[in-house]
């Protein structure tokens, strides 16, 4: 049985990085898989939170998953702090991971910066919990942007690592991650070299899911260019970080490959460009912002949503929860 697993943390607002290189994907794939989607919000605690907006950020990134078109009813919808197995199994699985490993993840070392030895344990160890996630329902895929490609290349070892030491070798499966599209690491609109992120200080640097017509526009007409026109083929992008990044995003957007797109606008300047995409991008995104809107009103059925996935999710993460425990030699009543 294949079986995915992903989610995203509630830390601020989803964007266009996190719907392109992550989101949309899990749409399309939840026709062909049993898919299980977690809004991680134990991961969005090993930063500096506000406990108010944490909660209604939560409610928030599970609204944008159904306003994308996740079915909650198809797949399994919920937040990860209600299934107590996640904080288990991250307990035993970080008791199978050599601190080597850790001190080789690139993501602690840009959000630790300069602050190492004052960075919490939680953000060091946030790769051996999303371990924890995806293993504890033996998820065989997980979709996901590149910036995670190292952490799940980690999911794999850990399990790796606990099959070999109890001698079950095909007790949890490796997870393969699932790096779809075009548009796998979208980057800032300020900065062509850095990745589009949440916790980017500039908002211009993102377009968020709930931004409206007027924002999405002036964000893309701020975006970052240089002074030539598009070039006509792929290589011309070669060098030309921004200009590649709005041709990758409109080709994402318009499910054409950047080839495609640069048969259209090569020579074109980029005001021309920018007016298309933030067409595009409106036409694509304000539906989503409009259905976030709609269940956001209903807080009610929200939370009906997130319990009845928590009971469902909570079903699976038991059993493996009491299997791990028999492997490893634990005593349970
Ligand atoms: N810029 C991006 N391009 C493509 N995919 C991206 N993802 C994130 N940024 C981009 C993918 O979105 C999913 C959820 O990410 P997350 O919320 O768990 O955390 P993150 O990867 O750390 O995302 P951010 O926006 O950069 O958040 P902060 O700033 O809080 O760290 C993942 O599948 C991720 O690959």
């Amino acid at each position: 049985m294949n079986r995915i697993f992903s989610g995203m943390q509630p830390t601020r607002q989803l964007h266009l990085g996190n719907y392109l290189g992550a989101l949309r994907n899990w749409v399309r794939l939840q026709h062909d898989y049993e898919a299980i989607f977690c809004v991680v919000d134990m991961h969005a605690i090993t930063i500096d939170h506000d406990p108010e907006v944490l909660r209604s950020n939560i409610r928030e990134v599970a609204a944008a998953y159904i306003a994308a078109g996740i079915d909650p009813e198809k797949n399994i919808l919920f937040n990860q702090s209600a299934v107590a197995g996640h904080a288990e199994l991250n307990w035993i699985l970080a008791c199978h991971t050599p601190l080597g490993w850790l001190n080789r993840m690139t993501q602690f070392k840009e959000k630790a910066g300069k602050q190492k030895d004052n960075a919490v344990l939680g953000l060091y160890a946030y790769p051996v919990l999303m371990a924890a996630d995806i293993l504890l329902y033996k998820a065989t895929h997980v979709p996901v942007g590149e910036d995670q490609k190292q952490h799940l290349e980690l999911a794999r070892d850990i399990a790796g690592a606990f099959n070999r030491y109890y001698k079950r070798e095909d007790y949890f499966p490796l997870p393969e991650p699932q790096i779809l599209g075009e548009a796998t690491r979208v980057m800032s609109l300020r900065d062509g070299t850095k990745k589009m992120s949440k916790s980017d200080e500039s908002e211009y640097s993102r377009i968020n899911l709930t931004d409206d017509a007027d924002t999405i526009a002036l964000k893309i007409r701020k975006a970052k260019t240089d002074p030539e026109p598009l070039p006509s083929v792929v290589e011309g992008l070669e060098g030309r970080a921004e200009a590649a990044n709005l041709v990758t995003i409109y080709g994402a957007l318009s499910d054409q490959t950047k080839a495609q797109v640069l048969a259209d606008y090569g020579g074109q300047q980029f005001s021309a460009f920018k007016g298309a995409l933030a067409d595009l991008a409106v036409a694509k995104l304000s539906p989503i912002a409009g259905e976030m809107n709609r269940l956001l009103g209903d807080r009610a059925e929200l939370d009906r949503i997130l319990q009845k996935g928590a009971e469902r999710a909570g079903a699976i993460a038991e059993k493996t929860v009491n299997e791990v425990k028999d492997i490893v030699g634990l005593v349970r009543f």
